[in-house]
Order: structure tokens, then sequence, then C-alpha cells
């Protein structure tokens, strides 16, 4: 297929869209000092993540696990959001249809002002408890080694660790606005963790028009509509409709 590669042809298709959903990755907020997991500078190159995000990780030592998440989110915490975090706030003061699903579980959508905001994969300010299911927000810098809920039992990162089921009301959100879009925007993802790579798929089959932005080529980027090589941080803010 022919890519369109203006960008002021993909501003005024979201311009005019009654619908939008935007699908969201670590690429986005590698902008702000947040490392991505795949890539030369992934996290994955210095952690094998099936010794940190699945629960067997977690059941076999807590105490690294934990210790992983809360470095996580101590270098989290003193990041801000980026200008594609704010250009994608801004996009949503539109008064249309917008969800924006991300993969993230930084916060960092919702600290640039995002309202609709579905994290597919959980959220690491969000702790859970293994024993009685409570879940409940932290956003302390510090936590303890080995959080507890009130119950007496162990806590976990309420994140969606490989292998394990999304949470099915908010994957029905995503699935939904995946299905009813004009335009699905899509940014910063590598588009090998499914089923949220499957969403775009999903949006085109349903007739949309697909939008990607990411420094360098994906399995989607054949497929797409528009494909924008160039940073999220960059790129984000000129598809705004000013
Ligand atoms: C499940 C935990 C059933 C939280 C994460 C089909 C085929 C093959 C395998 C599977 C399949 N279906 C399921 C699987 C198994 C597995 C899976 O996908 N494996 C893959 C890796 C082969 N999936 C699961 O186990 C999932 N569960 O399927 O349950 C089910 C099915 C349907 C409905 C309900 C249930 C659970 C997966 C959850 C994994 N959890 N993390 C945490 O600790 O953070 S995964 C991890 O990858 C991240 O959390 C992130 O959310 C996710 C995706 O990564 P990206 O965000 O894309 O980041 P990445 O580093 O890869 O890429 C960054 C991109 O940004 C790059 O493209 C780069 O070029 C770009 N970039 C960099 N800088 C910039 C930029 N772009 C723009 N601007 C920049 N400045
Ligand atoms: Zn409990």
């Amino acid at each position: 297929m022919a890519k369109e590669t203006s960008v002021n042809a993909a501003r005024e298709l979201l311009a005019k869209a009654g619908s939008i959903a935007v699908l969201t990755g670590a690429g986005v907020s590698a902008e702000s000092g947040v490392p991505t997991f795949r890539g030369a500078a992934g996290l994955w190159k210095q952690f094998r993540p099936e010794d940190l995000a699945t629960p067997e990780a977690f059941a076999r030592d807590p105490k690294l696990c934990w210790e992983w998440y809360s470095w996580r989110r101590g270098l989290i915490a003193g990041v801000e959001p980026n200008p594609g975090h704010f250009a994608l706030a801004e996009m949503e003061q539109r008064g249309r249809a917008f969800t924006l699903i991300t993969q993230n579980v930084d916060g960092l959508h919702q600290r640039a002002d995002s309202k609709n905001v579905v994290e597919v994969h959980g959220s690491i300010w969000t702790l859970r408890c293994t024993k009685c299911g409570k879940e409940w927000q932290d956003l302390s810098a510090t936590l303890p080694a080995l959080p507890h809920c009130e119950c007496g039992g162990l806590a976990r990162p309420g994140v969606v660790w490989f292998g394990e089921n999304l949470n099915p009301q908010i994957w029905a959100k995503a699935e939904h606005a995946a299905q009813s879009c004009d335009v699905m925007l899509v940014a910063g993802t590598s588009a090998v963790v499914y089923p949220a790579a499957g969403l775009v798929p999903l949006a085109r089959a349903s007739g949309a028009k697909v939008i990607e932005v990411n420094i360098e080529a994906t399995p989607l980027s054949e497929m797409v509509d528009y494909a924008f090589s160039g940073s999220s941080g960059a790129i984000l803010p000129q598809l705004v409709d000013r």
C-alpha cells in the first residue's frame, strides 16, 4: 500500500474523526527518560522478563521482583510527561469519542491530564493483595522490601505479567474503542506483545484508518495508512489540530 507521508493529511484525518482510539507503548515515555523494554537500551537487555515479570518469578523470589518494580517506581516518580503525552491530552479536548489505550504502567498520560485512559497492562502505582485480592493506589517514593496488605497478605504490583490474563472489563473497553473508532493512532510500541498488538488489525478490520508514529519500523508499519518515522515527542504535537 502506498504510504501517505504528509503530516497535514494525517492531522486532517484526525480533525475530522468522530471517534479516535490511541494505542501507546513505552516509546511515548522514552523522551521523559523512562527506559523502553526492547531495543538497544531496553530493560530486557539488562533483565530477563521471565525472572521478573511473570507470576512464577514473583512466587520464586518476591523480594527480587519488588526490588525491580521499586526501582522503576522511583525512576518514574522523578520524570515528567513530555510533549507527546501533552499532545494526546490536548487531542482529547475536542469533544468527540476519544480513548487512550496504553500498555504503559507509568501513569504519565494521566499526569499530562489525559482523562479516558485504559491501562491494559495495569499500573505500577497499584498494589494488589495476593491473599484477599484488594487493590489500592500507593504513590509513595519508597515501599517496604515486601509490601503487605492490611489483611496480612503479601502485596504484588498491579500490573499484568506475561502469561497472565488481562482484566476482562478493561480489555472490553479497549476492544470496543478499537472496533468503533474512525481513526486509530499507534505510537511508540514495538507491537509484539499480545493481545494489545492485536487491537490494530482489529481496528483496521472494523474500517478504521491507522496512523503509526515510531522511530523505527514495526510489524504494523506495512499495514497502516500513515507511518511516520520520528519521535513521538516531535510528531504527536504536529498531529494536533490547533
Ligand atoms: C495474555 C508487565 C491471555 C508490566 C508487560 C500471540 C502470539 C505470541 C505470543 C502471545 C500471543 N498472545 C499472547 C501471547 C503471550 C504473551 C506475549 O504477547 N508474548 C510476546 C512477547 C510474544 N502475552 C501475554 O502473556 C499476555 N497475556 O495473552 O493473556 C488473554 C488474551 C486475550 C484477552 C485476555 C487475556 C500478557 C502480556 C502482558 C505483558 N506485560 N509488562 C511491566 O512490568 O511493565 S509487557 C511489556 O511490553 C511492557 O509492559 C509493555 O506494556 C509491553 C509492550 O511493549 P512496548 O510498550 O511496545 O515497548 P517496547 O520496548 O517493546 O517498544 C518500544 C517502541 O517504542 C519501539 O518500537 C521503539 O522503536 C519505539 N520508540 C522508542 N523511543 C521512541 C519510540 N517511538 C517513538 N518515539 C520515541 N521517542
Ligand atoms: Zn489483603
